[in-house]
């Protein structure tokens, strides 16, 4: 008998989820509140500008049942599959909102023995504390998992096909059933904890993990700028060891809505049980002192010229929070504009995946309105840009937020060129 899989919430998660279990022949009920979103993915047009989905969605057009009522998609599915955000509030603080109400929905409409696997990232307890007294309204028994989403968007070598997942359920049955159905989609490990906490848990270090070594190279940026040694050359350098060294980059900021986010589930909810994450804050406040520290650059470069950020006409190369993507959700682009606003800065914005948002037609149009540039996203038309249209616009100062120009090139045209620990 077809499976019948209902997935609440069509995001950068969701969709791939629900292509997949169409390609597997499954019955799917796609659920979002967001009624253009569903009228795009019901024309076959991906909401997302990703690799993955505009290949895969054409595949679902007039397959997928789309609906605003997560009830209704519940009442026809056997699998429920959770993929709704769960990001932070302005004070750091887990923003549950979204999912409690999809599991209120849920409830509402819950068959007996269907099965629940919230993807979404949550902090250790959350499927028992929360998701368990909601569904429990339902009044009928069911299996509940965490299988933590493991997207990366744009990635085009590692997709929702082949990326192994870990999964746990709040009992051993329901681990059993979650595994199993991600076993009939996914062709890569699917690895079974003893704990749903543990689940939890993995995602959350997953991605701390990044976001301390990326805090650890923005430190040592840092430090690199007063001794003036480029670290980029040094991480280069120091990757030529074999093992144990990992690479990572310092940059304008950690943005995007897994990193700059997952940290804070773990240290709000340790806090609650009586731990201080006093290192995982630290590497929070000096990944998100990135965009200042960006600012900063740019006010030393314009000092050597004797001039000041107000009213200085600054280009800003890009919005969206890492290359190629076109998601600005926590984007330290965002928070540099923010400051040069504060500071009364003349901006001119350019994004070539948020178009909407660039107050300018193309990078052509930035650089023959610009005096300065800040590099905010290393996109590929940027890092691929003819340089000789900086001197041609008379670019006088290029703040290199992803080290991904060429430094030496710049500097030989007398531009004033400074990166994230590279001058
Ligand atoms: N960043 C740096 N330096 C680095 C790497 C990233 O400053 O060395 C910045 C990026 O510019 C961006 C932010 O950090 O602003 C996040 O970048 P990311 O490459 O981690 O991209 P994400 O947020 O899409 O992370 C996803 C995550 N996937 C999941 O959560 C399922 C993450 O776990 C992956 O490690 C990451 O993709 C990846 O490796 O690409």
């Amino acid at each position: 008998m077809k499976r019948t899989v209902a997935v609440i919430g069509l995001g950068y998660v969701g969709l791939p989820v629900a292509c997949l279990c169409i390609e597997k022949g499954m019955d799917v009920y796609g659920a979002d509140a967001d009624g253009k979103k569903l009228e795009l993915i019901g024309k076959g047009i991906s909401p997302i500008d990703d690799p993955y989905l505009n290949k895969e969605i054409s595949n679902i057009k007039g397959k997928i049942n789309l609906t605003n009522s997560i009830a209704d998609a519940a009442k026809k599915s056997s699998a429920i599959i959770v993929c709704v955000p769960t990001p932070v509030d302005k004070n750091h603080m887990p923003e549950l909102s979204a999912l409690k109400s999809a599991c209120e929905g849920i409830s509402k409409g819950l068959q007996k023995d269907a099965i629940v696997v919230v993807e979404s990232t949550i902090f250790p307890g959350t499927v028992e504390e929360i998701v368990v007294p909601i569904l429990k309204k339902s009044n009928v028994s069911f299996y509940l998992a965490h299988c933590p989403e493991r997207i990366d968007p744009g990635n085009k070598k590692f997709t929702i096909k082949n990326i192994p997942r870990v999964v746990a359920g709040i009992d051993k049955e329901s681990t059993k059933k979650a595994a199993e159905f991600y076993r009939d989609i996914i062709d890569a490990e699917i690895t079974e904890l003893g704990s749903v906490k543990a689940a939890e848990a993995t995602k959350i270090m997953e991605n701390t993990f990044r976001d301390i070594n990326i805090a650890f190279v923005n430190e040592m940026a840092k430090s690199f700028d007063k001794a003036g040694i480029d670290i980029t050359e040094v991480i280069k350098a120091a990757s030529t060891k074999p093992f144990s060294f990992m690479p990572h980059y310092p940059g304008a900021g950690v943005g995007g809505h897994c990193i700059a986010v997952d940290p804070y589930y773990l240290i709000s909810k340790a806090k609650q049980l009586g731990f201080n994450h006093r290192f995982l804050s630290l590497a929070r406040e000096i990944n998100e002192s990135m965009p200042s520290y960006t600012i900063e650059l740019l006010e030393q470069e314009l000092k050597k010229i004797n001039k000041k950020i107000e009213n200085a006409k600054v280009g800003v190369l890009g919005l969206a929070y890492k290359a190629n993507v076109d998601d600005v959700r926590e984007s330290p682009a965002l928070k540099i504009i923010d400051i040069l606003k504060s500071m009364k800065a003349d901006i001119f914005v350019f994004d070539p995946y948020v178009k909407k948002q660039s107050n300018v037609k193309d990078l052509n149009e930035l650089l023959e309105k610009s005096d300065y540039l800040i590099l905010a996203t290393d996109h590929n038309e940027f890092r691929n840009m003819d340089l000789s249209k900086l001197k041609e616009n008379d670019i006088k100062i290029v703040i290199d937020g992803r080290n991904r120009l060429d430094k030496e090139k710049i500097k030989n045209m007398g531009i004033l060129y400074h990166g994230v620990g590279r001058h």
